[in-house]
């Protein structure tokens, strides 16, 4: 079944280069009334979080309690997976506190279970899936629960929505879905500055291939709430957020034959 939001899941705008992130930092401090280089009082600062490769997801919690997961959909509306969600050992059916929240993440799949899934299929003569991605997202969407049972899915969540927020900032909504039982990605950092977001890019470009799952990127967030509101949206990306997106893998293949065919014509 199909499940509307409570509060619409955005989408995020993408960055391809330094530059890029520097014209979002020029954008955010005109948008704040800052100048336009770091001031030691501005009070402004960036968390950065990996951007993980996998199906965005809402999970409810009343009471403490998981009650509903959908998926994304369009933004407003979703897809109802809750049955699924729930064979998923990473996500939490109690939190520490009775807590009434949404938590929002990220569903994937590690490299090395999409490598199992695909040695399976093949064995099996089936169609291979293209990537983790889409063989997360294959194994989340399922009619059966029990085949999504069969896949060791996993999750990081890194927004907070809450009627009243307990804290005041991204890094501290990080902390606090950490504190209530939820996986959080550990390779997140707060308190940076622009010239310091670049750097966090250009260490994971490399590291990111040391990891068991798949980034594709970093998500760079105006790390106080207070400043965020003040940004806004335009359609529906934050002005707060941008997704930085890592360069394309270059690869050399072999060709190792060319089988010319003459045709009819
Ligand atoms: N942070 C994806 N959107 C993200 C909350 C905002 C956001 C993402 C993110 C809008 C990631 C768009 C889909 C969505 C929850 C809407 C991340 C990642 N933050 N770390 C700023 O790791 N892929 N995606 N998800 N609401």
């Amino acid at each position: 079944p199909e499940v509307r939001h409570a509060r619409p899941m955005l989408s995020l705008s993408n960055a391809f280069s330094h530059d890029e992130l520097r014209a979002f930092d020029a954008r955010v401090r005109r948008g704040l009334g800052l100048a336009p280089a770091p001031e030691p009082a501005d009070g402004l600062s960036y968390v950065t979080e990996l951007k993980i490769d996998g199906l965005a997801v809402s999970l409810r919690y009343e009471r403490g309690r998981f009650t509903l997961g959908a998926t994304r959909g369009d933004g407003s509306t979703g897809e109802d997976v809750t049955p699924n969600l729930r064979t998923i050992r990473a996500i939490p059916e109690r939190l520490t506190e009775p807590a009434t929240l949404e938590a929002r993440g990220e569903v994937f799949m590690p490299k090395a279970e999409f490598s199992r899934i695909n040695a399976e299929r093949e064995e099996l003569g089936l169609a291979l899936y293209a990537n983790p991605r889409n063989s997360g997202a294959g194994s989340l969407r399922q009619k059966d629960p029990q085949v999504t049972a069969g896949r060791q899915l996993t999750t990081w969540l890194y927004q907070l929505v809450e009627d009243a927020p307990a804290v005041d900032s991204q890094s501290a909504a990080l902390d606090r879905l950490e504190a209530l039982g939820f996986p959080v990605n550990p390779e997140r950092q707060p308190g940076l500055d622009i010239e310091g977001v670049i750097a966090f890019t250009d260490r994971w470009r490399e590291a990111r291939h040391d990891l068991p799952y798949e980034t594709d990127g970093v998500v760079v967030k105006v790390d106080r709430f207070d400043q965020q509101q003040r940004l806004g949206m335009v359609s529906r990306a934050p002005r707060w957020a941008i997704a930085y997106k890592f360069p394309p893998e270059q690869v050399e293949t072999v060709v190792e034959d060319i089988v010319p065919y003459v045709g009819r014509t």
